[in-house]
């Protein structure tokens, strides 16, 4: 299926730039044998990781306890009764995993290509380098380091276009019995939430257990557990070792069994999949534009990647939104990329409340409704579209 011309989910710009704006077909696909689903055209990654990088990982309060809860897990649970451990993180942001480990003394190391989310990690004494991850580098971190007991990455993994190359470089720095631990946006909750919003040029696979397990399948890595998530809408942590080197869980067995039960084997679900985004598309232009028609002011909540496919999916544009409120300096001042409404600081959201908030970062509502009382309490109402179109009053 094709969402159409799309811009880099993350290029929020200048209007100085917008004549020269990069645009690419956003379409997945499915593959009926290795039971992958992920993007045929992705932009080269220093289009879209490079030193002025949008998204910092530590922008939301609930993330940072969700992250410091997964190093807990790796330290209790993996590095039991090893001498020394050595941890690497692939795509470590800010730091705000690894900086558990180094409050802890463990020897880590960030791998983070973009320059300046790494020297924010840097400035929190976290060791960072600033590459992107292959079996070159594999074979260098080996040489001046040693093997890794535990490789690690969050919302990092379905965003390397050659999984072979990342599954191999990982399949050759760790110890003999050492694990890889990553999670993702998962994709049997974006097929029963109708989440497309999760397809954009970052997201070059929406992974599965079964997709996983055949792709890591292929450099003798085996699945061992999975743990589902709640964040980013739904998100699924996946456990690997060599093959033979540690018990498998009967979770993952049972996760397997499930996804059948969903049918994420089969192209017909991927054919619903479609006519579910074009009925959610409609729901919510038909919505935005009733509220412009009565002359209703709408605020975007949240100027997040996965909005990116939203608004140029749905043609939404300063017509239907007045500006996106978000927190990250550096988005602020800026325009949404390819949809081009204003991105203003959230005090002008607190200054001048809307009548609606569409909540564009929906994964976070939890933690955005309970810091928002006020403004529901003053009369403003969410626009929402996940897992459907529809106003919370
Ligand atoms: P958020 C990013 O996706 C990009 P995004 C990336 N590709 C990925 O996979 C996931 O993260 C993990 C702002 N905000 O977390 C901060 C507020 O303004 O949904 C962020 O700009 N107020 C690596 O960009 C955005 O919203 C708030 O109260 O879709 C949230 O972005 C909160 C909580 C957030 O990720």
């Amino acid at each position: 299926m094709s969402f159409g011309k799309m811009p880099i989910a993350n290029g929020f710009l200048t209007a100085d730039q917008v004549a020269s704006e990069y645009f690419f077909e956003l379409a997945p696909a499915f593959c009926s044998h290795c039971l992958m689903f992920q993007l045929i055209e992705q932009p080269a990654c220093e289009k879209m990781f490079h030193d002025s990088y949008a998204f910092f990982s530590s922008t939301s309060r609930h993330m940072q306890m969700h992250f410091e809860s997964f190093a807990d897990l790796v330290m209790s649970r993996y590095f039991k009764g090893r001498i020394d451990p050595f941890v690497v993180e692939l795509g470590s942001n800010d730091g705000i995993m690894l900086r558990h480990f180094k409050d802890a003394g463990f020897r880590h190391l960030g791998i983070e290509p973009s320059g300046n989310v790494a020297d924010v990690a840097r400035s929190r004494g976290i060791q960072t380098l600033s590459e992107f991850y292959n079996l070159e580098l594999a074979n260098r971190l080996v040489a001046e380091h040693g093997h890794a007991d535990a490789v690690l990455a969050a919302n990092v993994m379905c965003h390397i276009p050659d999984i072979n190359a990342v599954a191999a470089g990982i399949a050759r720095l760790i110890k003999p019995d050492g694990v890889l631990l990553f999670e993702d946006p998962y994709l049997g909750d974006m097929i029963a939430k109708t989440s497309y919003d999760q397809i954009y040029d970052e997201h070059v696979f929406i992974f599965s257990a079964a997709s996983v397990g055949w792709a890591f399948g292929q450099h003798g890595l085996e699945l061992i557990d999975v743990m589902p998530q709640v964040t980013h809408g739904g998100s699924m942590r996946y456990v690997l070792a060599r093959k033979g080197s540690h018990p498998v869980s009967p979770a993952v067995v049972a996760l397997l069994e499930k996804e059948r039960s969903q049918g994420l084997h089969k192209p017909e679900t991927y054919a619903q999949f479609r006519r579910d985004c074009e009925a959610s598309r409609n729901a919510l232009r038909e919505l935005l534009e009733s509220l412009q028609r009565k002359g209703k002011r709408v605020v975007g909540y949240g100027a997040t990647s996965k909005s990116t496919t939203v608004t140029n999916y749905c043609g939404i544009g300063p017509g239907h939104i007045e500006f996106v409120s978000d927190t990250t300096p550096i988005k602020q001042g800026k325009l949404t990329p390819g949809s081009h409404i204003p991105v203003k600081p959230y005090e002008d959201f607190l200054k001048s409340p809307p009548d609606y908030a569409l909540l564009f970062a929906w994964n976070h509502a939890a933690e955005i409704f309970e810091k928002e009382k006020t403004f529901r309490a003053g009369g403003g109402k969410w626009i929402t579209f996940v897992p459907k179109v529809g106003i919370i009053e």
